[in-house]
């Protein structure tokens, strides 16, 4: 396995954890490029359920550099946590195993205090956002005004990029009938944490390109789905970053030119959490089974998602906009012993056919898929581990899943254990 990005194809929870686990089992190093802890993967190794949100999942297993990029969005504070915890799993996080881009922008308390205020006025649509701030930092990051990892090494470095992110904050804050920022104890919040992540701090791009050279094989560990892109996604209601597999380059600073492969995760139906559109949305009877049968709750809010039938001109988008070479097809499981499945195939809007979600918002309002129906299957499916446990109907499922979509299935997935994989050669 050469270089590889693993992205989602839809709107996140596609089953990413399980495949990059398993990928990453594969791999030299695993970087994450954009994103924060609004990711949510779980891993079940052994006996251990390691619950990670910002650190990228090679850091469990030893002998793995993980890596966090310039791409990403750090909580300071979330990360040492999340590293303390897995110190009390077992799990040896050191400067040798965990390296973090010193140009990687801070999420500070205030962004998550400005996210949970916007989301909670009534005078904008919410977005339902994880309430981590995710949008607020970004936002710090694009207007130049973020503190980042690097100048946590000096403190009149520190001060003067407080002092103007504050400057902006107050300013906002006032408006939103927020007290201003404590900067006395932001500070002293700050300097104590930067004793626990500057030692990780690394020049990500330099190393990586070392490893490139060296010929270490790197995955790149996406968060979300394409359709929260920032630029791509279903604005407004998107996450704030670029999601796509072009963003593994620039999050982390390596040509693109270093990605041989992009995989896309691709669940058998179709969730979203959050606000915004959902053509395939399914408030019915069908749309709660998935859900039932899915598990399908969020692992970073807990949230319950939204369920939909399979979105074939949705994947075949982000298909596109990722440059997905092949998917890895998840939790095919859950659609077990549903007598008609159906796939949307395209969309109608004022008696045209079109073979993508448009990007107005009004003409999204007043769309309707357009379905094929497939016959289900009554067998299980669940921990198949080759092509011929598969019923013939399932198969027929995820040959035509291959056509819509315009890329083949690489990867099948039956069950959230590692083992119940299927390997499509
Ligand atoms: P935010 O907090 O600004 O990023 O929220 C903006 C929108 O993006 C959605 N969002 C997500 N949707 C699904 N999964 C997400 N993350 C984890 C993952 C989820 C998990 O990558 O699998 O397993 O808990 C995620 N992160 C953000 C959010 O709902 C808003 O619609
Ligand atoms: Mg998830």
């Amino acid at each position: 396995m050469a270089n590889v990005v693993v992205v989602g194809a839809q709107w996140g929870d596609e089953g990413k954890g399980k495949i990059v686990d398993w990928l990453s089992e594969r791999a030299d190093v695993i970087a994450r490029f954009q994103g924060g802890h609004n990711a949510g993967h779980t891993l079940v190794i052994g006996d251990q359920t390691y619950k990670l949100h910002a650190l990228p999942s090679g850091v469990v297993r030893p002998g793995k550099l993980s890596v966090i990029g310039n791409g990403v969005v750090l909580d300071p504070w979330h990360l040492a946590r999340e590293i303390a915890t897995l110190r009390e799993q077992g799990v040896a996080v050191t400067p040798e195993t965990l390296m973090i881009a010193e140009n990687a922008p801070l999420i500070l308390p205030f962004h998550g205090e400005l996210d949970r205020a916007r989301e909670a006025a009534v005078s904008v649509a919410k977005i339902g956002t994880t309430g981590r701030g995710i949008g607020p930092a970004y936002e710090d990051k694009v207007g130049r005004r973020a503190v980042r990892v690097a100048d946590l090494g000096d403190r009149a470095t520190l001060e003067a990029r407080v002092d103007r992110a504050l400057v902006h904050h107050d300013a906002l804050r006032r408006g939103l009938g927020l007290e201003p920022v404590d900067r006395a104890r932001l500070m002293a919040d700050l300097e104590a944490v930067a004793e626990t992540l500057l030692p990780f701090a690394a020049p990500v791009w330099q190393v990586l390109n070392e490893k490139r050279r060296a010929g270490r094989r790197i995955l790149f560990e996406g968060a979300q789905g394409a359709l929260l892109d920032i630029d791509f996604g279903t604005y407004p209601f998107v996450t704030s970053s670029n999601v796509i597999a072009g963003q593994a380059a620039t999050g982390t600073g390596i040509g693109p030119g270093a990605v041989d492969y992009v995989l896309g995760i691709v669940k058998a139906y179709t969730t979203r959490v959050g606000e915004g559109p959902f053509p395939t949305e399914l408030d019915d009877a069908d749309g709660h089974r998935l859900g039932e049968r899915g598990h399908e709750f969020g692992t970073t809010t807990g949230r319950q998602r939204r369920c939909g039938w399979f979105d074939a001109a949705l994947v075949r988008q982000s298909i596109a906009t990722s440059g997905i070479d092949g998917i890895a097809l998840t939790k095919l499981d859950v659609l077990d012993g549903f007598e008609t499945l159906r796939i949307c195939t395209g969309y109608a809007l004022d008696g045209r056919r079109l073979e993508h979600l448009p990007t107005a918002s009004d003409q999204q309002a007043r769309l309707t898929p357009i379905y094929e129906e497939l016959p289900g299957w009554a067998e299980s499916t669940e921990g198949a581990r080759s092509w011929a446990d598969l019923p013939a109907n399932a198969i027929k499922y995820v040959r035509r899943v291959e056509e819509l979509i315009g890329a083949p299935v690489a990867l099948l997935s039956t069950s959230p254990e590692r083992d119940d994989t299927i390997l499509v050669k």
